[in-house]
């Protein structure tokens, strides 16, 4: 597989959700060694630092059913034109995060470089409320649905185009706890989602063959993003809304590994990482250790 080079962006959102410390993510993934493992990989690898994201301290939430929207807005717009200049010079985007409504910017800068992309959304959780189904208000919730077009248009629009993704070309991967707004967007749009249940009876290998053949099906690139609440917590317990049951670290590893021999993947971010409710950066060393795997790292 080709090595294209890597440009790390860091993205310490915080503002799409109510726990506060996963804005410290990137740091955490940094000080896991991110860059390391990579190089040793043979990637060339730039590092352009953390973009600027307001603290939520300085801000007022606003609409409590899209809390942050105008500040999600700016720095997803932000993150956007970035993540497409990275592409635009031949560079491999890796995003680190942060909550995951950062993946509204990282997915619209995708976008605007690739014609028709396919998107792995690795998650605990569907993000596909909408301002109106959210339970909670936090747009990280949301940045699924948003992508698909579906949502408000100050998120929608975000790249001045829409929508970014088609949710033939989009899958869920260990979806466990999804709201009834977003189980009837998953059956009004036709996405397919491997929950918990799939990845049990058929298992991962079966599982990920299936994904790679729908996101690259009349694709010309697929973002992967990696939610780590998508693992287990005893995995990754350093994230902001755990749920039980989740992806293993093997299971997880084998998926990346499969994305790797696929050759399929064009920017990736891995998000939601909460050094705060970690223990000893375990969630941070998990990120990284994945990261190794979808960029080609093998045993022997
Ligand atoms: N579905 C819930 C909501 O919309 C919880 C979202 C959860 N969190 C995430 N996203 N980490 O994957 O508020
Ligand atoms: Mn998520
Ligand atoms: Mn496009
Ligand atoms: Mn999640």
């Amino acid at each position: 597989m080709e090595k294209k080079p890597i440009t790390i962006i860091g993205m310490p959102m915080d503002l799409g959700q109510g726990r506060r410390g996963v804005d410290m993510g990137p740091s955490a993934i940094r000080y896991a060694s991110a860059q390391a493992l990579l190089q040793k990989l043979g990637y060339e690898v730039e590092d352009l630092g953390d973009l600027h994201v307001p603290s939520p301290e300085s801000k007022s939430a606003g609409d409590p059913k899209l809390k942050y929207l105008n500040e999600i807005r700016d720095v997803c717009e932000k993150l956007a034109e970035t993540v497409s200049g990275v592409i635009a010079r031949d560079r491999f985007p890796l995003v680190l995060g942060g909550d995951h409504s950062m993946a509204i910017g990282t997915i619209a800068g995708a976008a605007a470089q690739y014609e028709n992309m396919g998107v792995i959304w690795y998650d605990a959780h569907g993000d596909l409320n909408t301002g109106e189904t959210s339970p909670s208000g936090n747009i990280h919730g949301m940045s699924l649905a948003v992508s698909l077009g579906i949502g408000h248009p100050d998120l929608v629009n975000i790249g001045g185009f829409a929508p970014k993704v088609r949710p033939e070309h989009t899958v869920i991967i260990g979806a466990r706890e999804l709201d009834p707004g977003e189980r009837d967007l998953i059956g009004q749009l036709g996405i397919k989602v491997f929950t918990m249940h799939e990845i049990d009876r058929l298992g991962m290998a079966r599982v990920m063959e299936e994904a790679i053949g729908i996101v690259s099906n009349g694709t010309d690139g697929v973002h992967l993003s990696l939610d780590l609440d998508g693992l287990d917590p005893k995995d990754a317990p350093g994230v902001g809304t755990p749920v039980p049951g989740g992806v293993t670290y093997r299971e997880s590893h084998l998926a990346m590994e499969m994305l790797a021999e696929a050759g399929i993947v064009t920017s990736a971010e891995f998000v939601e990482v909460n050094p705060i409710l970690d223990r000893e950066n375990q969630t941070a060393k998990v990120a990284v250790a994945l990261m190794g795997s979808v960029f080609g790292q093998k045993v022997l």
